[in-house]
């Protein structure tokens, strides 16, 4: 499994540190939507499903987190502790986001707008349907 993170250039000066992230440029679909989560208590593990077609970015611009991929095939474990690295997360892959700093802030882009019936929450049906798509 590839896991693509993408590395934002920060614009700093002796002031400090700034990101800017443009559309199709930084980021490689058109932003329809951000949220952010912060205050998750300590254990929480948040995600466990997958989506249909939405494309994600996650960035913890503050603290750190852990997020688990799982293609159906293989799962691998991926730590954001920096507000200038970018987590890629395509529909087809289960997420969990677990391990939150107490001062965690993970804040995601996305490419549609909230949809539920995009989600796949169920993750025997997630793995049928990852194994139809390797067919
Ligand atoms: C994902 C991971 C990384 C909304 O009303 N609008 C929104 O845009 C979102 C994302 C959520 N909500 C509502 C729906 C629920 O009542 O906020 C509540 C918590 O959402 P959820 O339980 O889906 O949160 P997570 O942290 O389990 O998952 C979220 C995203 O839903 C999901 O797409 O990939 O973060």
């Amino acid at each position: 499994m590839q896991v693509i993170k993408y590395m934002f250039q920060p614009h700093g000066d002796d002031r400090g540190q700034l990101i800017a992230l443009e559309e199709l440029k930084d980021i490689p679909f058109h932003i329809k939507r951000v949220y952010y989560l912060y205050d998750t208590a300590k254990g929480v593990v948040r995600g466990k499903h997958a989506h249909r077609n939405l494309e994600q970015i996650l960035v913890c611009i503050h603290g750190s987190c852990k997020v688990r991929l799982d293609n159906g095939e293989e799962k691998k474990v991926v730590l954001l502790e920096k507000p200038y690295e970018g987590l890629y997360v395509a529909g087809n892959m289960w997420r969990e986001m677990f391990d939150f700093s107490e001062d965690a802030v993970l804040m995601v882009m996305a490419s549609q707008l909230y949809d539920e019936e995009d989600y796949i929450r169920d993750y025997d049906r997630f793995l049928e349907l990852a194994a139809k798509a390797r067919r």
